[in-house]
């Protein structure tokens, strides 16, 4: 092993860069044959939580959701997930949104296979009924421009409609894209690199990232980033949306 007393990672009051040098594994209940890294979570400050979980070819994560909803993306390799009665095998680029009270169960790995996932406690809003299960896959052809500029594209991954409170989107940057403005927001954020390198700037402070890392910003933690090399620059993001400012 490859010793240093170097890190990208910072953990701020209200953003933190998580970078994989300085993972640790935790021990999630239900969860076997995989290592878990906690990379966001209310320890921090953040109101959501972020994990990767990597498997063994003899995974399985077996559960139910409890008060927090949990959305699984497979990052790489392919688990088979059984939910609500429906089973899959879920490859790169696909995910599965597990709505509150749900069991689950995910087994037959491909050795190496990681999962991203994020969970959120969900808020109910009357008049609108509690999301139920829902799969889907990363494509490129359903992510629309992004602010009238060619070479950003966002992907929704969940239906825009008020039941959720949350939203998971995939944000592709092609050569030369930057946010067209640094955003200052409520919502908050976590996500993690899939693809490329960029900077990003989060209240202030400078930082070159990549595939593979993550992100928390809080509530108002300044944001702006552009793509950096000659791959296009990706990532996949968490928000908390739909809901009554209090
Ligand atoms: O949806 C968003 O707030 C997004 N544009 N923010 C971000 O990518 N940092
Ligand atoms: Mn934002």
């Amino acid at each position: 092993m490859e010793m240093s007393a170097l890190t990208r990672s910072v953990v701020k009051r209200n953003h933190a860069i998580i970078a994989p040098d300085g993972y640790i594994n935790s021990n999630v209940p239900g969860w076997t044959g995989c290592t878990v890294n906690v990379i966001i979570n209310e320890q921090m400050g953040a109101r959501l939580c972020q994990t990767l979980i990597t498997l063994t070819d003899a995974g399985r994560l077996v559960g139910e959701t409890q008060a927090s909803q949990i959305f699984f993306y497979v990052v790489q390799g392919q688990v088979q997930a059984a939910v609500g009665g429906e089973t899959r095998t879920l490859k790169v680029g696909q995910y599965v949104y597990i709505p509150v009270g749900q069991g689950y169960e995910f087994s037959q790995p491909e050795a190496g296979t990681q999962l991203l996932t994020f969970h959120k406690v969900y808020e109910p809003l009357a008049g609108h009924a509690t999301p139920g299960v829902f799969f889907g896959e990363r494509d490129y052809s359903k992510a629309p421009v992004y602010m009238n500029d060619e070479a950003l594209r966002i992907q929704e991954l969940l239906p825009n409609e008020p039941g959720f409170d949350m939203a998971v989107n995939i944000f592709t940057y092609g050569l030369g894209g930057n946010l067209p403005m640094v955003e200052t927001h409520i919502m908050e954020h976590g996500l993690m690199y899939l693809e490329g390198q960029a900077i990003y700037m989060l209240d202030q402070c400078w930082y070159p990232v990549k595939k593979g890392d993550s992100i928390w910003m809080a509530p108002y933690c300044q944001q702006w980033a552009t793509a950096m090399g000659q791959e296009p620059s990706v990532y996949i993001y968490y928000k908390n949306v739909n809901r009554f400012p209090t």
